[in-house]
């Protein structure tokens, strides 16, 4: 079992692009104030399904669908309150790329391939982007583990594009 750093490595089927947006904490803070988070018990972490309202929100999906040339069919926000919030190993259960924005603490995100359990790192920072297609999806599961020492929050943005 090896472990890539995400960034250097080529994961065919992986975009990675730092700074996407301005990752200034103040779009985290706006958006958790906008945004009816539920903390879910299997999930890990605090979750809600946008339905609109939120003008920085309407702004970011926007801008990706100019940036891929797609659109948004949905978007699915993620809140991890400190390093105790966690996204444990899954597949996402939708056939289309997704591209999932990061905004406030930096936190790990890991690949792991489901049968040589190889994994890939990336340091998810605010404002980065990261774009996986189904492909990646199908031979790997993903997570973003616990970290006891952070204390602050993260709100991930995914957005299904069609
Ligand atoms: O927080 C992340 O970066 C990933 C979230 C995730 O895997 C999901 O919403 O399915
Ligand atoms: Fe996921």
């Amino acid at each position: 079992m090896t472990i890539h750093d995400g960034p250097s490595s080529n994961l065919p089927g992986v975009i990675y692009i730092p700074n996407f947006v301005n990752g200034d904490p103040k779009i985290y803070l706006t958006l958790l104030l906008q945004l009816p988070f539920i903390y879910e018990s299997f999930l890990k972490r605090e979750v809600c399904h946008y339905r609109g309202g939120s003008d920085e929100l309407d702004t970011i999906i926007e801008l990706i669908e100019r940036e891929f040339g797609k659109i948004v069919s949905g978007v699915f926000a993620n809140h991890y309150r400190d390093g105790n919030d966690y996204a444990p190993y899954h597949k996402d259960q939708y056939d289309c790329t997704v591209a999932s924005l990061s905004l406030g603490v930096s936190r790990d995100f890991y690949f792991q391939h489901v049968s040589t359990k190889d994994r890939y790192r990336f340091l998810l920072k605010s404002g980065d982007l990261l774009v996986f297609k189904n492909s990646v999806n199908k031979k790997y599961k993903h997570s973003v583990p616990v970290r006891k020492k952070v204390k602050d929050g993260r709100i991930c943005l995914t957005f299904f594009l069609q």
